[in-house]
């Protein structure tokens, strides 16, 4: 992990030296949205602002997997599982339908609102190779944002966000399993779709371009308060999300991103679930340390009737994992997503 960090720092400090030394007659231009790599990779949220009086319109789709079994940093067997548990997880997919809208009244101000859908579904198998599927979906949890930027200068832009997470997903989601005698039984807790706290969202990014590179770095975290309607609480995130494009086109642009997350565990319990049924029931089971990169396209119409009109596409992997007890392993995510902004 210190090796990818430092790799990273190597990164960052190479690309402001690329694009300070490119074209110092351009010193005195602020940063612009206006190029394909103005938006940071698809998967980013809250990484731009926009102009006074502009709109725009987003839809995001998220597809993340995860796959096989992990006991901190180690990959491990069903039979580890079935010491403690009477079920074992063995895959978990998540989809994810994001509708955003950004308002700016002024220039230094935009406003963010985020509703999303979720899908979720987990395969599961019990000690004598029972296979079941659990599924939940519906809405998740409402996020509204501002977005102030505190510097616009020399083709560099900071800007600070800060928001709210309305739980409007539910942590009530029951489906049938192998071991509920066809009963409708609580789902634990990543199956659920909200967090049932209200959160506060709270990020500070940092934005700088050349004539064909950019570079963007965002420190965001998601801290939530109290306990929800079933006793607990989600652990914050604290997240570092690095990345780099290359404007290969007026229209396209190249996009590598770095990103480390931390999340805390899960305080309190859902008294409805049982802990010894599958791990992901049992809160200590809760909560990872992971470095995820990602590569992706953007898209940008420059001129013409669909000026504005962006395309992003991602696909990002995790190449490290420390998790907290018992967890599904993370595969892969694919991100992909529609944008358009007007006056
Ligand atoms: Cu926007």
């Amino acid at each position: 992990m210190k090796n990818i960090l430092k790799v990273l720092a190597i990164l960052v400090i190479a690309t402001n030296i690329a694009i300070a030394q490119e074209d110092p007659s351009t010193n005195s231009q602020k940063w612009t949205s206006a190029r394909p790599d103005g938006h940071a990779p698809i998967s980013v949220m809250g990484d731009h602002t926009h102009h006074k009086g502009e709109w725009m319109f987003g839809y995001k789709f998220m597809n993340m997997n995860m796959e096989g079994l992990q006991h901190g940093q180690d990959n491990i067997k069903s039979s580890e599982v079935f010491n403690s548990y009477m079920v074992a997880p063995k895959k978990m997919t998540m989809q994810m339908h994001m509708l955003g809208v950004m308002y700016a009244p002024t220039d230094k101000l935009t406003l963010m609102v985020m509703t999303s859908v979720l899908d979720k579904e987990m395969d599961a198998y019990t000690k004598m190779g029972m296979n079941f599927t659990k599924n939940s979906s519906g809405f998740s949890d409402l996020k509204i944002s501002g977005l102030y930027q505190l510097l616009n200068k020399n083709r560099q832009q900071v800007h600070a966000q800060l928001g709210v997470s309305i739980p409007t997903g539910s942590i009530e989601e029951k489906d049938v399993t192998a071991m509920s005698n066809k009963m409708q039984v609580i789902l634990p807790y990543p199956m659920q779709l909200g967090s049932g706290t209200l959160d506060g969202l709270i990020a500070i990014n940092y934005l700088a371009q050349s004539d064909y590179l950019s570079f963007g770095t965002q420190l965001k975290s998601t801290l939530r308060f109290g306990e929800n309607d079933r006793d607990y609480r989600f652990g914050n995130n604290y997240t570092l999300n690095s990345w780099m494009a290359y404007k290969a086109a007026s229209w396209l642009s190249m996009s590598a991103r770095v990103e480390g997350s931390i999340t805390d565990e899960i305080s309190g319990n859902n008294s409805s679930l049982n802990p010894m049924m599958i791990p992901a029931a049992n809160t200590k089971n809760s909560g990872a340390k992971t470095i995820t990169t990602g590569v992706g396209i953007n898209t940008y119409i420059p001129t013409g009737s669909f000026k504005n009109l962006r395309f992003g596409l991602e696909y990002a992997f995790p190449v490290y994992q420390d998790v907290n007890g018992i967890q599904l392993e993370k595969e892969e995510t694919i991100t992909l997503g529609l944008q358009y902004s007007f006056h």
